[in-house]
């Protein structure tokens, strides 16, 4: 594995999630990457993400070091050839691969602009930090992708499936005020594909995801419809793809509630986090039994051990 930036940089799910699964057993592997440095650099907040990688890095005896380039490093320009007379201090052409002389791996966060769907759908920041930093990059959400995430959802979903039939996941889009990015249901689509499960997508109309990752997956647009007997019901909003970047409705009827729950088969409940409650999941899911959004953030560590253990053990 060069880069971790999606799931054709890891193959196939399956051995990361073997691997997540036995780290998690035994998480202090000090002896497994020692001296070995992870970069995390974030142009957008995190709370999970962030520190869930550090504590992976500690764990295999590395070391992380955070710089929030956004906020603390100096303006990065992206583009080639331009003159830098205006805004931007330095070009990530230096950026990246200064850093990739200080780190064995770099971890980097570039949220989508939400303005050009092209543009963003190209990873143009991702793919300018790739081709620069000399180092493996790990993704820690891209314009169109949150591959830790959905290792962690995966090995979630694995954890919590203990029957033999194939599991239904149905993956909900959910009100929200802001517009968001479509990287983590991208991403859990794609991932999803590739797992033991039968997969159904509900969203109101104008917000199907990008053909090139929802590809054959069931899409319903009425949500009732979709959720029944579902064993998963993962919770996201997204912003449009087709009108890209808008937010079409905030109709509070596919806000998640108990309500919902009730024409499932008694399913868990995913969330990525953060979660505006009472917006996208009422109280009395969040607070309930089934919700295990907290597994999944938990497994956010073993994801990322799983991950950093691969690149930097070779
Ligand atoms: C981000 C998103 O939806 O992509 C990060 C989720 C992990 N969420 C927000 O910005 C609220
Ligand atoms: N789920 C997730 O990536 O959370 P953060 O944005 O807090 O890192």
């Amino acid at each position: 594995m060069k880069h971790f930036t999606s799931l054709e940089d890891a193959g196939e799910p399956g051995p990361l999630v073997q691997s997540a699964l036995a780290l998690k057993q035994k998480p202090h592997q000090h002896a497994l990457a020692p001296g070995k440095r992870v970069g995390l650099i974030f142009l957008n907040p995190s709370l999970r993400t962030r520190l869930s990688s550090q504590v992976a890095a500690q764990n295999l005896g590395a070391e992380a070091i955070v710089l929030d380039i956004g906020k603390d490093g100096w303006a990065l320009e992206f583009e080639d050839g331009v003159t830098m007379d205006g805004d931007k201090a330095e070009h990530i052409r230096e950026a990246s691969a200064v850093m990739g002389r200080y780190f064995d791996v770099l971890g980097v966060r570039t949220f989508p602009e939400l303005k050009d769907r092209e543009s963003d759908y190209a990873e143009t920041l991702l793919t300018a930090f790739m081709e620069h930093a000399g180092v493996p990059v790990v993704s820690l959400e891209s314009a169109t992708r949150h591959p830790l995430q959905s290792l962690a959802d995966v090995v979630t979903i694995k954890e919590h499936w203990k029957e033999s039939r194939r599991p239904k996941v149905v993956l909900t889009w959910a009100p929200h005020v802001k517009a968001l990015p479509q990287a983590v249901p991208n991403s859990f689509v794609e991932w999803m594909r590739e797992a033991d499960v039968d997969l159904v997508v509900t969203n109101p109309e104008g917000y199907d995801l990008a053909p090139e990752f929802i590809q054959d997956v069931t899409v319903i647009h009425d949500q009732l419809e979709a959720l029944k007997a579902a064993d998963f019901v993962y919770v996201k909003n997204w912003s449009s793809y087709e009108q890209y970047g808008k937010i079409l409705n905030q109709d509070t009827s596919w806000t998640l509630s108990n309500e919902h729950l009730a024409v499932t088969n008694n399913a868990k409940v995913m969330h990525c986090l953060p979660v505006r409650r009472n917006l996208v999941i009422k109280d009395e899911v969040l607070d309930g039994p089934n919700a295990i959004h907290l597994d999944q953030s938990e497994n956010r560590v073993y994801a990322a051990q799983a991950v950093f253990k691969r690149l930097l053990e070779l």
